[in-house]
């Protein structure tokens, strides 16, 4: 299939009639605009969450956690809790030492502790668990357990966490003398180094993304039941990757994979926050197998924003060379990458810093080159998650305030200056300097659409008059970013370390009616909806008629789950082949029913379904339904076709698919408060065929807020002690409708060329891309001030001191 791009939907099977009032659609059959069907639940208060599920028997864990960033713990004496009424059990590092599980591996081959022994390393640290008969039990006996702390000087800022001298975080890790973790580099060196000396015009910025945490409405937490007669545990935790989960389950508690089951119910928001494993949940499991009850442990939201994997943290240097007239030549970078205590999430030298690889955007660029160094200090382990298609979120945000620096520092229009340098649609597939093969793209054309959409050239004749006229100041910020999801084709285990499958199984009734089961796992991404579009689109049947399992181990086939948007290129793309499969057998079955070859047989999709017939005589043809009851029935089939439709596939991805999108943002700032008013916001995203374009839309506002968040004013802020300031609702902001324009979205469709239905991840599209958009656009505002750049977030005391020439460090002590 080659690459076509077109201005809306390219899409055949979208034949349904619009409702006016929400742009939704009665049941399309197959792609196209419709309801999610999880809504039914989830607007009337019937989902499931890992908190409505109540055992019979069931006790109650609470955490104790540690005051301090760094300190030795002398003595934990938990007796006077142990004798507390209705306390059944207080579980220790000590007590966890002793079955060897007081530290457990995590998904970047790091270790974590699941309860401290010997030192705590970040505020917040997990300490003790304490299992009662009731919550409110639990939490109180917490304050009966003393534990005597000698405190150490922490290391707070990753700048000094280098420094000779500097107090060693993980002294756990033998030979450990310093805080360092990994060096990583990506394109060559010396060819970007020989541009740079040459370059007619060169350009360096320092810039910091800042501490941010995915923040899900629904907090994380663990129901765990070992039952001591079969041996088999049941954990239902909200877990966007249920099978990894059970491996690191298996491996934590020594059980036999079998003898586990994970169960991720419906999940309040996930963002990246709920890939990997907390100590809790370990907890919880240790307390079942503990007391031989079933043991339920929820955080609340201080707990989930001080210890949960946060993400970002990257201090940045770009540079750029360039010709005067704004080729861009070269781009050289260097990161210092904060991961906090631990190696939450994913391979250190591999996985987070691997995707920065990405860096050189969407921009054709001779040579490259970037190193990442990573280190510990005594925050919050992690350093990965939300949104963020594993720092493909820095390496956006860093390329495309370099290109507006550039324009700055040339005097040029950031939209013609990104023009001039944006990879031509005749250079896909596209190979960047760093070994990424972009699959498809027409980028020209989405900033055209973009530009046209804002009515730009309107826009700068109205700053200039403003700049003239005085009164607020008004900016216009350019973000256009590609992105790359559908972790992992083998091809990039050497950068990754990864290499992914993911199973499907598709059952069809006798009365055609079908399930579908998956390994990922929605968080809210609708999957129960448009999976059941992917079959209902291949079989010719009503995506009502398609029930999607997921989220269950012991119900769905392997698969890695949900992160950096791979649901729809691989998982979906199983889902799709699958259903291919099930239409190939049922094109034997309708041989047999029409007594005609297989061969002379031929597929259609009209609004009364899909049924194969024989070519020329769509008369003489059978629907699914009627193929599915006669190959549940005795007709006579031929050698080699078993009967029943049903299928299973695996698939491995050639390449991961890569969405793209030119973002607009317009802002009005108040030079005597430094408020930022966000005007507008255009955004086009090209996410190859839309399966269910209202999802797909849906997804993009939710980007856009998270991005308005960002940039504007969240921040995870520490004192010099490691105090962590951001521990509520009232000091983590989370953007509303009141900080959000009226989105303005338009697209282009340019399918991926090896995605079985042409589809690319969305699901983080306008995370990656917004924030960039919304600091240039209020740095272009600031622009007659002489202020090139200031670090997210730009809060009013942000904005107002970079007016005053003094922008201040955001990641320190400032709330
Ligand atoms: N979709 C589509 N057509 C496309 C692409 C996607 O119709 N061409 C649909 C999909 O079928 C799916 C949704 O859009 O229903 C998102 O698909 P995809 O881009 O494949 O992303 P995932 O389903 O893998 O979701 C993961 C992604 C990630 S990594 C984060 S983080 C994030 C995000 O999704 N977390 C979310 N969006 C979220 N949305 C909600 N409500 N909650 C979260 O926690
Ligand atoms: Cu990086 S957040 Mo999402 O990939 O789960």
């Amino acid at each position: 299939m080659t690459a076509e791009t077109t201005d809306t939907t390219a899409n055949a099977t979208d034949t349904t009639a619009t409702d006016t009032e929400t742009g939704a659609t009665a049941t399309p059959m197959g792609f196209g605009r419709m309801h999610r069907k999880e809504d039914a639940r989830f607007i009337r208060g019937r989902g499931n969450y890992v908190d409505d599920v109540r055992l019979p028997g069931m006790l109650h864990g609470a955490i104790l956690r540690s005051p301090h960033a760094h300190a030795r713990i002398l003595s934990v004496d938990a007796s006077a809790a142990e004798a507390h009424p209705g306390v059944k059990a207080v579980i220790t590092g000590e007590t966890l030492a002793g079955m060897d599980l007081a530290w457990m591996p995590t998904l970047s081959g790091d270790v974590q502790a699941v309860l401290a022994t010997d030192k705590v390393r970040f505020q917040g640290q997990e300490v003790a668990f304490v299992v009662a008969e009731d919550p409110y039990t639990a939490r109180d006996a917490l304050e009966l357990i003393e534990v005597d702390y000698e405190p150490l000087e922490p290391v707070i800022d990753a700048r000094r966490a280098l420094d000779e001298g500097a107090p060693v975080i993980r002294d756990d890790v033998e030979g450990r003398t310093g805080n360092h973790i990994f060096d990583w580099e990506a394109g060559d060196r010396e060819q970007t180094d020989a541009i740079f000396e040459r370059a007619e015009v060169t350009v360096a910025q320092d810039m910091l993304y800042p501490r941010v945490h995915p923040a899900p409405l629904e907090t994380c937490g663990a129901v765990a039941d070992f039952d001591r007669v079969t041996g088999k545990l049941t954990v239902w935790c909200p877990t966007q990757a249920p099978h990894a989960h059970r491996t690191l389950y298996a491996l934590v508690a020594g059980l036999p994979e079998h003898k586990i089951r994970v169960i991720s119910p419906d999940v309040g928001g996930g963002f990246g926050g709920k890939v990997g494993i907390y100590p809790g949940y370990v907890c919880a499991i240790v307390g079942s197998i503990a007391t031989g009850r079933p043991v339920k442990w929820m955080e609340d939201r201080s707990e989930n924003l001080m210890s949960t994997a946060f993400a970002r943290d990257y201090h940045m240097r770009g540079e750029i060379a360039a010709t005067r007239d704004g080729k861009v030549l070269a781009i050289r970078v260097k990161v210092l990458a904060d991961h906090g205590a631990f190696n939450g999430t994913a391979q250190p030298t591999k996985f987070p810093a691997g995707f920065f690889g990405v860096f050189t955007g969407s921009y054709d660029i001779r040579a490259a080159h970037c190193e990442v160094t990573g280190v510990h200090t005594n925050k919050a382990p992690g350093g990965v998650a939300y949104a963020c298609s594993f720092r493909i979120t820095e390496a956006v945000y860093l390329v495309e305030r370099m290109m507006d620096v550039l324009a700055c520092e040339l005097d040029a229009d950031p939209a013609e200056l990104r023009m001039k340098n944006l990879i031509r649609p005749e250079r896909f597939p596209y190979t960047s300097p760093t070994g990424w093969e972009y699959d498809s793209g027409d980028y020209p054309r989405a900033l055209r659409l973009a530009l046209d959409m804002v009515e730009y050239d309107k826009l700068r004749a109205e700053q200039a008059e403003r700049r003239r006229d005085g009164g607020p100041l008004l900016g216009i910020g350019i973000s256009f970013f590609t992105e790359a999801v559908g972790a992992g084709p083998r091809k990039h285990m050497d950068i990754l370390g990864l290499g992914m499958a993911d199973g499907a199984e598709l059952r069809v009734h006798p009365t055609g009616k079908a399930v579908l089961r998956v390994s990922c796992q929605s968080q809210g991404q609708g999957h129960e909806t448009t999976f059941a579009q992917i079959v209902a689109a291949e079989l010719g049947v009503s995506p009502d008629d398609v029930e999607v399992v997921h989220g269950d181990t012991d119900q769905t086939p392997f698969g890695l789950g949900t992160y950096g948007s791979r649901s729809t290129p691989v998982s979906g793309a199983a889902t799709a082949i699958v259903a291919r499969k099930v239409r190939e057998r049922a094109r034997l079955v309708a041989a047999a029913m029409l007594e005609a070859s297989p061969d002379d047989l031929e597929w259609s999709v009209s609004e009364a379904g899909g049924r194969w017939s024989v070519q020329g005589s769509a008369e003489h043809g059978r629907t699914i339904q009627e193929i599915a009851m006669a190959a549940h029935s005795n007709l006579e089939l031929p050698e080699g076709v078993e009967g029943h439709l049903d299928a299973v596939t695996v698939y491995n991805p050639p390449n991961l698919t890569y969405p793209f999108g030119a973002y607009v943002c317009v802002v009005d700032v108040d030079p005597g408060t430094g408020q930022v008013k966000v005007r507008r916001f255009v955004a086009v995203d090209d996410c190859g065929v839309r399966i269910n374009p209202m999802i797909v839309e849906g997804q993009i506002h939710g980007g856009l807020a998270d991005g308005i968040g960002m940039a504007l004013m969240q921040l995870m802020a520490f004192d010099e002690d490691g105090n962590h300031l951001g521990a509520s609702f009232m000091d983590y902001l989370l953007p509303t409708s009141m900080e959000c324009p009226s989105w303005e979205l338009g697209e282009t469709v340019t399918p991926s060329p090896h995605h079985p239905v042409g589809a690319k991840g969305v699901g983080e599209s306008a995370t990656v891309g917004s924030p960039a958009a919304v600091v240039n656009a209020v740095l272009d505002a600031l622009r007659p001030y002489g202020v090139r750049h200031a670090d997210m977030p730009l809060t009013p005391a942000n904005v107002w001191s970079a007016l005053q020439g003094t922008p201040i460090r955001t990641d320190l002590a400032v709330t």
